[in-house]
């Protein structure tokens, strides 16, 4: 109840902001875009991570306004920082499955796209496995996102229940390959035939792949032999502040 009577404030309180983790080819040289990521720095609860205040956002409610929050000023910021030089590349914010449940989200979207003047092809929007199953309607919805030009990214793959079919019906960009698989990928067999059937798989459906969660120059090895292109994870950068994120840039 805490949570969820902060949370109203929160966004009034200016006490949300926005975190950008660096998505990078996998030899880490090129900055290929970033992933914005929710941050909650509570005056009375303290700093409260996204996987606590999300689902207590979507069971009352919170997380339409929480969501165009988001959008909003993911777009601005990242919309300005590419007039400055200052970035190049895709912006990925992730989206939950109440947001794509909304009638009005690819309208908020097309709003927001056209308020900010950011080019549609370098938004990607990540959805998990898991909020695709709670969506009705999932196949129009996300072709009205597509048909914008907006990227669609299906994020946490691997780790949800839904059928493989999805793969061939939804209009998907790209997969982001779980970090549960990469976590153990130098040394446990499963793992390493796991990714390498993902990687294959991506190959022959023309879906573009990232890998999460890399950490080690042994995971990054392993995953550029098999041919892995893009990855996201501390071996390269983690999520920073803004002002982080631009002297991170300054620095690379
Ligand atoms: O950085 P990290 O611990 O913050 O993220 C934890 C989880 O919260 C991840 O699963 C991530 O996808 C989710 N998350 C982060 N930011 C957002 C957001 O803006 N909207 C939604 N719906 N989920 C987010
Ligand atoms: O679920 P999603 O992929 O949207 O959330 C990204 C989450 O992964 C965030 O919580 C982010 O902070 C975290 N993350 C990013 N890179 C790494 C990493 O290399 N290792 C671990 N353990 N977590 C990471
Ligand atoms: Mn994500
Ligand atoms: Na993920």
């Amino acid at each position: 109840l805490a949570v969820e009577q902060g949370l109203l404030q929160a966004i009034a309180n200016g006490e949300l902001s926005l975190h950008f983790q660096p998505l990078v080819t996998l030899d880490g040289q090129t900055m290929v875009g970033a992933e914005a990521l929710l941050r909650w720095q509570s005056a009375t609860l303290g700093v409260i991570s996204p996987d606590r205040f999300i689902p207590v956002a979507e069971e009352s409610g919170l997380i339409q306004a929480l969501g165009r929050w988001v959008l909003h000023k993911a777009l601005t910021t990242w919309a300005q920082w590419q007039r400055d030089g200052l970035v190049q590349g895709r912006l990925a914010i992730n989206v939950s499955a109440l947001q794509l449940q909304d009638d009005q989200f690819a309208e908020d979207l097309a709003r927001e796209l056209k308020a900010t003047g950011m080019d549609p092809r370098e938004l990607e929007i990540e959805v998990t496995e898991t909020a695709l199953q709670r969506v009705t309607h999932i196949e129009h919805r996300l072709s009205r996102i597509a048909e914008l030009g907006v990227k669609i990214a299906l994020d946490d793959f691997g780790t949800g229940y839904s059928s493989l079919s999805i793969l061939k019906i939804l209009p998907l960009h790209r997969l982001k390959v779980d970090r549960a698989f990469v976590r153990d990928v130098v040394g446990n067999a499963s793992d390493q035939a796991i990714v390498r059937a993902i990687a294959a798989m991506a190959d022959a459906l023309g879906l573009e792949l990232i890998a999460e969660g890399v950490e080690s120059q042994g995971q990054q090895e392993y995953l550029l032999r098999i041919g892995v292109k893009e990855a996201q994870g501390w071996l390269f950068a983690k999520a920073m502040s803004a002002p982080d994120f631009m002297g991170w840039l300054a620095s690379h």
